[in-house]
């Protein structure tokens, strides 16, 4: 009889410790961002800080823009230059793509998987000065 309890208490330690495992979220190498690179871009008169952007292939990015000193906007090409009109787009967005106006003091968040390796050219597209023509920058997404 003595011996009956240590292994009832071995038995239910044993249980909890097996339930306690199992209720434990798996996955600790898995990064907390969900394997999306985030990138903060500043815009302002008249450059995209920093200017080429550099992100792999596959990757998963974001684009975290800030309008400093006015308003400004972000459009960016799903083609690489020189890709042949037509062919399927090398950056695939989240959201359709257009022009995104982004207000003096705000940050806009653009979302795309880098499918195809090259370089896609984005501008500013809401018109802030004289050399808004000049506002522009590159993303190369390296294979
Ligand atoms: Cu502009």
């Amino acid at each position: 009889m003595r011996s009956k309890l240590p292994l009832l208490l071995l038995i239910a330690a044993t249980l909890s410790l097996a339930s306690s495992t199992i209720a434990r979220p798996s996955s600790p190498s898995t990064d907390s961002t969900g394997g999306v690179q985030v990138i903060e871009v500043t815009a302002k008169k008249y450059e995209f800080d920093s200017s080429p952007i550099r992100v792999k292939q596959g990757a998963k990015v974001q684009l975290k823009i800030t309008a400093k000193d006015h308003a400004h906007g972000f459009t960016i090409s799903e083609l690489a230059d020189g890709a042949a009109v037509g062919s399927k787009p090398g950056l695939v967005f989240s959201s359709p793509q257009d022009c995104t106006k982004i207000e003096e003091g705000q940050t806009a968040t653009i979302e795309f998987v880098a499918q195809t390796p090259g370089t896609y050219s984005f501008r500013c597209c809401v018109h802030c000065g004289w050399h808004h023509r000049a506002m522009k920058g590159e993303l190369i997404v390296e294979p």
